[in-house]
């Protein structure tokens, strides 16, 4: 078992310095080649989009502080895989950095379901509060047996919905709807109580999906809306701001417990500080996302209050269902933490 898994970390270790040699970036470095050590991150979303910005940011920062000891490659678009994919190169080894949707890692790790419990985080700043306080972060231990390390959360953002079929005014609008969802058994039972036909459906094969009418509507935050040119095959854009959608940092266990304990410690300090640049931009995006997607033509719904309402009601017994499924303990103490935010 352990020559197994060697051979695959040795074959992991050399497509990656193969990948290196493409760009042949590990050059010009004061060390040689070999003595540098080569990490790859990944995003699902494009080199436009916060997240991958996030990366750079903490590539600059690692990279800095470790002293040239590695040299950490920046993959998007789901090159290297989807949120999915990339998680088990983690626990595989043949990967050492993604940051995926929370939603998209609950298949693995249910627990982290709770964060993305419907209508959950009145605001950003309560989430942040949260997801950077006690209750959050005590959620990474559920990763140890999963051979993965949690460090630290970003940011997609608030979901909204779009289509092609009309404006969704109301649940009524959603009734039969063909919907993609994030790879979690969560929201694909929430979105079938508000009465649409809900499909996982990895983010990669999202356009496409649109553009063949596979699906007729998705939900995503407005940067990756706009910057995944969604808006092209879908019409009509609804405000729901039904979920807030935490990315997380994740590391493999094998690579983070080679480390030494000072590279631990930096590698914590760079995803936090990289977070926090990321979370700012993506604020930017957010705003100047949602004002492309109105420029260029999308058919933009305010959903009103009471139709939110009428929504937060019948997903009701799905968050009680869950809740029962997590664990009431914790789930109350993310209540607990999102009531007593003074955010
Ligand atoms: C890729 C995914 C994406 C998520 C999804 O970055 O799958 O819809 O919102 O952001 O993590």
């Amino acid at each position: 078992m352990k020559r197994i898994l060697i051979l695959i970390l040795s074959i992991g270790l050399l497509l990656s310095l193969a990948a290196c040699g493409d760009d042949g970036k590990a050059g010009g470095k004061e060390k040689g080649k070999d003595e540098v050590k080569i990490i790859r991150a990944g995003t699902g979303a494009n080199s436009e989009h916060s997240s991958y910005k996030g990366l750079e940011k903490f590539k600059e920062i690692f990279e800095e502080k470790t002293d040239g000891a590695f040299e950490v490659e920046i993959y998007h678009s789901g090159q290297i895989g989807d949120d999915t994919t990339m998680t088990e190169g983690l626990q595989l080894g043949t990967q050492e950095i993604a940051v995926p949707s929370v939603d998209n890692i609950t298949p693995l790790a249910p627990e982290f379901s709770v964060l993305g419990f419907p209508f959950l985080f009145p605001s950003k700043a309560v989430a942040y509060d949260v997801l950077d306080g006690e209750v959050g972060q005590g959620l990474f231990e559920k990763l140890t047996d999963k051979n993965l390390v949690g460090l630290a959360y970003w940011e997609n953002g608030f979901r909204n919905t779009t289509n092609d079929k009309g404006p969704i005014e109301s649940m009524a609008d959603l009734k039969g709807l063909k919907l993609r969802t994030m790879q979690s058994k969560l929201h694909i039972e929430v979105f079938s109580k508000l009465g649409a036909n809900p499909t996982p459906m990895s983010f990669s094969e999202l356009y496409t999906g649109l553009q063949q009418g596979t699906v007729d509507g998705q939900e995503n935050p407005y940067p990756l809306i706009y910057q995944q040119k969604f808006h092209e095959v879908q019409k009509y854009m609804t405000n729901t701001q039904h979920v807030y959608s935490p990315y997380i940092f994740l590391v493999g266990k094998g690579f983070y417990d080679d480390l030494s304990e000072e590279q631990q410690e930096i590698l914590k300090e760079a995803s936090i500080e990289a977070g926090k640049y990321q979370r700012e931009i993506n604020e930017e995006q957010e705003i100047e996302s949602l004002e492309g997607l109105i420029d260029e033509g999308v058919v933009f719904t305010e959903l009103s209050d009471e139709a939110r309402q009428e929504m937060i009601e019948t997903v009701q017994p799905v968050i009680d269902k869950y809740t029962e499924e997590i664990g009431t303990d914790l789930v109350n103490d993310v209540y607990e933490a999102v009531k007593n935010s003074d955010k």
